[in-house]
C-alpha cells in the first residue's frame, strides 16, 4: 500500500472509523525509543507513552525481536494444547513479582474482569459468601477500562451513559478516604477492594502517604482481597516496579497490562498466590489469545529490558528532576496550578475554564513545537514519557513545555 499522508490518513479514519475518539491532530507513522514521526517526517517527543504501555521506548530492538522470531514460529496454539512458550513465561512473570500464579489475559479490561470473576469465585467458595451476594468496593473516579462490567462501576457518565442495565455488585467510595474504606468494610458480604495505586485518567491522584498500607490492612483485617490495578501505574512507570511498592503493599490480586509488552503487542495478566488463584478450575475461565506464544516472549523480553537498563530507577530520578522544573516554571507563569505525581507518571493542572479548552490549545501548541502530550479530564494535561529518557532529553522537553506555555500565556 502506497505512503498515505496526515490529511489522508484523517479523512479515511473519519470515514471508516468509529467516532469514539477524538485524538490530536497529528498522524503517527513510526516510533523509537522516545521520538515518534508524523507522515511528514516531523520529529517529536512522546509524553504519552500510549498512556504508560510504551514504557521501554517504541520499537524496543529485544522487544520486536522477540516478537518477531515468535511470530516466525508458531503464533497462536489456544490453551486447548500446551506450547513450549507459556510455561517457562509464566515461571518467569510470577518469580519476577513473587506471587504462586498468573492468569494470563490480552487486555487491560480483560485482566480486570478477570480479577473480579476471581475475586467473586473466591468469595463463594473460601470466605462462604452467599452466592450472587458478593460486593465489591471501588472509588471514585475510578477508571479500570471500557467492558459493560467495568463502566457499571464508574461514575463518569460519559463513560457508562445508555450503556446499562449495569452490573450489580460494587460499591463507591471517595479515593484516598481510609475512613469511607473502613466503614463500607463494615457492610456484609465484602470480597474484595479494587484500586488504582495512584488514580491515572482521572488526573494523576497520587493517595496521601500511607493510604495504600492503611487500606490493605483494614482489607486483611476484614478478609476482604486488596486487588491492585497497576495496568497504568506497574512496570516501573512510577519509579519503583509497582506503585504500590513505593509503601511496600502486596496485593492479593495483582493486575498488570500496557507496558507488560512494551506496547508491542496486547498482553495482560492477573497474578495471586494458590490460596485465590485456585479456586478457578478447568474450563471456568479464559480467552483464545490469553497467554499464547507471542505474547509470552514479548513479556518476557519487555520484563527483562526494565530490569536491565533499570527502569524504575531512571524514571523515579527523571520524574522529581522533572517535577523540579516545572515547580521552577509555576512561580514565573499563572497558566500553571500545580504539578503531581510519581516517577514519570506527571500531570499539570491548568488554570483555565472547566471546558479544558486551555489544555488542549497547549497541548495543541506543544505538538507545534515537537512534543506529544494529551489533557486527560478537562484541564490537566499528562506527561508520561517512555521510562528510556535521558535527562537530556527530559531537560530539553521541559524547555519545550516552559516555551510552549509562555507563549500560551500570552495568548489567552
Ligand atoms: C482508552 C484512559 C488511561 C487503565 C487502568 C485498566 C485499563 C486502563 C488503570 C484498561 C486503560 C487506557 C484505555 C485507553 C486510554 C487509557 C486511559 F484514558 F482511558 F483512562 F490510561 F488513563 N486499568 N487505560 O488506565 O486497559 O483494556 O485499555 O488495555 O480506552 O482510550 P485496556
Amino acid at each position: 500500500m502506497e505512503k498515505i499522508n496526515s490529511q489522508q490518513a484523517i479523512e479515511l479514519e473519519d470515514m471508516y472509523g468509529a467516532h469514539n475518539y477524538h485524538p490530536l491532530p497529528v498522524v503517527l507513522t513510526k516510533g523509537e525509543g522516545v521520538h515518534v514521526w508524523d507522515c511528514e517526517g516531523k520529529k517529536y517527543y512522546d509524553f504519552l507513552s500510549a498512556y504508560s504501555a510504551v514504557n521501554q521506548g517504541h520499537c524496543h530492538p529485544k522487544i520486536v525481536d522477540a516478537m518477531v522470531q515468535q511470530a516466525k514460529t508458531l503464533t497462536l496454539t489456544s490453551r486447548a494444547f500446551y506450547n513450549d512458550a507459556l510455561g517457562p513465561y509464566e515461571k518467569f512473570i510470577t518469580e519476577f513479582f513473587a506471587y504462586d500464579k498468573v492468569l494470563p489475559m490480552n487486555t487491560g479490561a480483560e485482566a480486570v474482569e478477570t480479577a473480579i470473576k476471581l475475586c467473586r469465585k473466591w468469595a463463594y467458595e473460601k470466605k462462604g459468601i452467599d452466592e450472587n451476594a458478593a460486593q465489591i468496593i471501588v472509588c471514585e473516579n475510578n477508571f479500570h477500562g471500557r467492558t459493560t462490567t467495568i463502566v457499571s462501576f464508574s461514575n463518569d457518565p460519559v463513560a457508562n451513559k445508555n450503556f446499562g442495565p449495569y452490573t450489580p455488585g460494587f460499591i463507591r467510595i471517595p479515593y484516598d478516604d481510609v475512613d469511607a474504606l473502613e466503614e463500607a468494610l463494615q457492610r456484609p458480604n465484602v470480597a474484595g477492594f479494587l484500586v488504582e495505586p495512584i488514580q491515572g485518567e482521572a488526573g494523576v491522584y497520587v493517595p496521601s502517604e500511607g493510604y495504600l498500607t492503611k487500606a490493605k490492612a483494614l482489607c486483611a483485617n476484614k478478609d476482604v482481597l486488596f486487588i491492585a490495578d497497576e495496568v497504568q501505574t506497574g512496570v516501573a512507570r512510577t519509579g519503583k516496579l509497582l506503585a504500590i511498592d513505593h509503601e511496600n503493599v502486596v496485593a492479593d490480586i495483582l493486575i498488570l497490562g500496557k507496558a507488560l509488552s512494551g506496547g508491542a503487542y496486547p498482553v495482560s495478566a492477573v497474578l495471586a498466590n494458590n490460596s485465590v488463584m485456585d479456586v478457578i478450575k478447568p474450563g471456568q475461565h479464559g480467552s483464545t489469545f490469553g497467554g499464547n506464544p507471542i505474547a509470552a516472549k514479548v513479556a518476557v523480553a519487555a520484563l527483562q529490558v526494565v530490569a536491565e537498563e533499570k527502569l524504575a530507577e531512571n524514571a523515579e530520578r527523571l520524574g522529581q528532576l522533572f517535577r523540579d522544573e516545572i515547580n521552577k516554571i509555576i512561580d514565573r507563569t499563572d497558566l500553571v496550578a500545580a504539578v503531581r505525581g510519581k516517577g514519570l507518571l506527571n500531570a499539570i493542572l491548568i488554570n483555565d475554564t472547566e471546558d479544558g479548552s486551555t489544555a488542549w490549545d497547549i497541548c495543541v501548541a506543544l505538538k507545534e513545537n515537537g512534543l506529544l502530550a494529551k489533557p486527560t479530564h478537562g484541564n490537566i494535561i499528562r506527561f508520561a514519557p517512555p521510562l528510556v529518557m535521558t535527562e537530556e532529553q527530559l531537560l530539553e522537553c521541559v524547555g519545550i513545555i516552559e516555551q510552549t506555555l509562555i507563549a500560551q500565556e500570552v495568548k489567552v
